[in-house]
């Protein structure tokens, strides 16, 4: 078990521990559009209006078909170089290791993350407003479909976090953010909170914070360093960099 200096302080490897947040940036050279990349407009409706409670009371059919799009969508994409990095960072970091993302595709999955939390929910999964049980789903949903636990209808939606609702995986996350020596964001315009803050409270326990991203974003002050380019360019070189353990 090897030793590292960090921040000057000795530690053994397997107390150091990685945290990855990661945003619609890493997911776009597979060719999923971003959410700000755009004109922050989805059929000429606002994010916002269209990923929330409300919006989904306001118009359901909307929104399922938002999300049937996007899901569907998933098919035609694979994971790209930068989700394969962070699985060798995964398996090969000999500390703690968690990755965090934003995103509701199935991209770190299907690369072969297995720490991993899906804070804003996922696209492959459906939910019960009705019983609260939530199931896989890889179809389109609609307003005419039933709970496959409780048998209700009208009360199933995509299992997606939306604007105004508590994210998952939040004590989980907090408790790494806690720990962590190492906090590396991917791809996020640090928009959306709290996943927005995580960066500090990693610098708050001394982290050593790294943003990756293709441009700078109104984050990057917050971050100790950036690495900027292209998530598929970046990431290798910076796990890369994380395994030598020459920092
Ligand atoms: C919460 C799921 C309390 C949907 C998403 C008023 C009322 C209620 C809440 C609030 C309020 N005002 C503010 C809030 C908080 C609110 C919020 O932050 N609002 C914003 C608009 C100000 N947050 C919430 O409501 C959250 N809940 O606060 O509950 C609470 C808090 C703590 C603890 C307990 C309870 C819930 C928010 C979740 C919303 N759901 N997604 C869906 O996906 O359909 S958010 C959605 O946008 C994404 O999931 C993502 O998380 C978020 C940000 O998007 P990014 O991933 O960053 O993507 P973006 O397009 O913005 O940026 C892409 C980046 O990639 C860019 O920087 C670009 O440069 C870069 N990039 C592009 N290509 C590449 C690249 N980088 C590298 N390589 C490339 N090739």
């Amino acid at each position: 078990m090897g030793w590292l200096s960090v921040g000057g302080v000795g530690m053994s490897e397997s107390e150091v521990e990685i945290v990855i947040l990661t945003g619609a940036g890493i997911s776009a050279e597979s060719g999923i559009a971003t959410f700000r990349g755009a004109d922050g407009l989805w059929e000429g409706h606002r994010f916002e209006d269209v990923a929330s409670p409300e919006g989904f009371r306001r118009d359901p059919g909307l929104v399922h078909r938002f999300y049937n799009l996007r899901r569907a969508g998933l098919g035609e994409v694979a994971p790209n170089a930068a989700h394969l990095a962070l699985v060798r960072l995964e398996r090969e970091w000999r500390g703690r290791f968690l990755l965090v993302t934003q995103n509701v595709d199935d991209l770190h999955e299907r690369a072969g993350s297995e720490r991993l939390v899906h804070m804003h929910g996922e696209l492959k999964k459906a939910l019960c407003e009705g019983c609260g049980k939530s199931w896989e789903w890889v179809g389109d949903l609609g307003t005419g479909d039933a709970c496959v636990y409780c048998g209700r209808v009208g009360v199933v939606r995509p299992d997606i976090v939306w604007f105004g609702e508590i994210p998952y995986g939040m004590d989980e996350i907090l408790g790494a953010l806690g720990r962590c020596r190492i906090f590396v964001s991917v791809g996020t315009s640090g928009s959306v909170y709290p996943a927005a803050g995580f960066v500090d409270l990693a610098r708050r326990v001394g982290a050593r914070t790294v943003e990756c991203n293709v441009a700078e974003t109104s984050a990057s002050g917050n971050f100790g360093e950036r690495r900027t380019g292209l998530a598929t360019e970046v990431v290798p070189a910076l796990v890369e960099e994380l395994l030598g353990s020459a920092w």
